[in-house]
């Protein structure tokens, strides 16, 4: 890593006590114990490797209603705080803002999604002030979520509350969504603003969720070309991955010009993982944020989905340490959450033998059509 990263202070938020994170094929961890158990296994993993000793670790505070009313709307938060308070699943308006199937309305479900909110807009404070260059925050990266309603097991899109506070001093801020899914919520809030490209890289098949981010999706108005879109098909392994993201966002770099990034890593493009799509490896993901890191932007780095707990907190504790610039030991240390990491008990992810759908052709042509887009003018 450049030396400036290196010797600058990391600034790290958490909101370690109260983790909303649907982690798990559960799907309700706010009510179960042993899921919030598994919330601090990303943490845990990263203290146990040594490395919180090279980062400033802060407990960021609850963001205010009208922190949040920056994107949510009024009639979306009132109904979401009022069904979280009374743990109301069964309200007869919840349907109209989303609220059921993919996001249960348990009881105190607002509170946590706002307080991981709250971890995203400290980390983008403290690259507003100067205070790092890399601020993360694992338990963000909450893609789906509306104005006004809930979607794909997010509340509040802390990703678009963070981007709306850099914009404050970033004249130009550019995001990249690596998450499995398309970064649908992310890319709808900025689709008519020429100040916030939006790149998403993901599984685009029919009957996938959300459906969206297809190649012709490109924003709209003033926007237009300032939305890009890279549909992948299952089984991509790491070298095609990387190969598609380094093409597509070096190109972006040079045209966008970008003052800040925002990186959402979801972690469920892993071999491994229940959604049982992608084929990556830490790695794979690493060499991505790494070229990304290479362009020494103030950069805030979220995390998302991620299903298969273990592999998981591997990965993410593997890109803190690639951020860091440190190598980790290849054996899990002895700590707390040991035993969920056998059999094998080491950090690296194997790749399994599965068909990898995006043919050398399937790849080219993408480029070429992204490629063939005309360049966004930054206006
Ligand atoms: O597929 C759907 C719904 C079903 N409707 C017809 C559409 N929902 C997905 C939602 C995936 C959300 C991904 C979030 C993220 O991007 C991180 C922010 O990773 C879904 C899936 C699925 N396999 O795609 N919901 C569920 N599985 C689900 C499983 C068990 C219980 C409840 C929901
Ligand atoms: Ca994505
Ligand atoms: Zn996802």
């Amino acid at each position: 890593l450049p030396n400036a990263l290196r010797a600058q202070p990391l600034f790290i938020c958490y909101t370690r006590n109260n983790l909303y994170l649907p982690w798990g094929h559960l799907l309700l961890p706010y009510l179960y114990p042993h899921q919030s158990e598994h919330a601090s296994m990303v943490h845990t993993l990263i203290e146990s490797y040594g490395l919180l000793k090279y980062m400033r670790v802060v407990e960021p505070s609850a963001p205010s209603r009208r922190e949040l009313a920056a994107f949510h709307s009024d009639d979306y938060l009132e109904h979401l705080e009022q069904v979280s308070r009374d743990g109301d699943d069964d309200h007869p308006e919840s349907q109209l803002y989303g609220l059921g199937y993919d996001c249960p309305t348990t009881e105190g479900v607002f509170e946590c999604a706002a307080s991981v909110a709250g971890g995203t807009l400290a980390a983008a404070g403290s690259l507003m002030d100067g205070s790092c260059d890399v601020a993360l925050n694992w338990p963000g990266g909450w893609h789906h979520a509306k104005k006004d309603e809930a979607s794909g097991f997010c509340y509040v899109n802390d990703i678009v509350l963070g981007i709306l506070k850099l914009r404050e001093k970033f004249e130009r801020v550019l995001y990249i969504d690596l998450d499995l899914h398309h970064g649908d919520g992310v890319e709808d809030a900025f689709s008519f603003t020429p100040k916030v490209m939006t790149v998403s890289v993901h599984k685009f098949s029919p009957g996938f969720f959300p459906g969206t981010g297809g190649i012709d999706e490109v924003g709209m108005g003033k926007g237009r070309y300032f939305a890009l879109n890279v549909p992948l098909q299952d089984g991509i392994t790491d070298d095609k991955y990387f190969y598609a993201c380094h093409t597509v966002l070096q190109d972006v770099f040079v045209t966008f010009n970008p003052e800040v990034v925002v990186c959402q890593l979801g972690a469920d493009t892993l071999a491994g993982d229940p959604m049982c799509s992608f084929n990556l490896t830490p790695r794979g993901i690493g060499r991505c944020l790494q070229s990304i890191l290479e362009w020494r932007l103030p950069t805030l780095v979220l995390g998302g989905g991620g299903y298969h707990q273990p592999n998981t907190a591997r990965c993410w504790a593997y890109l803190t340490a690639v951020i860091l610039g440190q190598t980790l030991s290849p054996e899990i240390p002895e700590h707390q959450y040991f035993t969920e990491y056998g059999p094998d008990y080491m950090l690296d992810i194997t790749p399994s033998c599965r068909t990898d759908k995006n043919d050398q052709q399937y790849l080219d042509n993408l480029i070429a059509r992204v490629r063939g887009r005309p360049n966004p003018v930054p206006r």
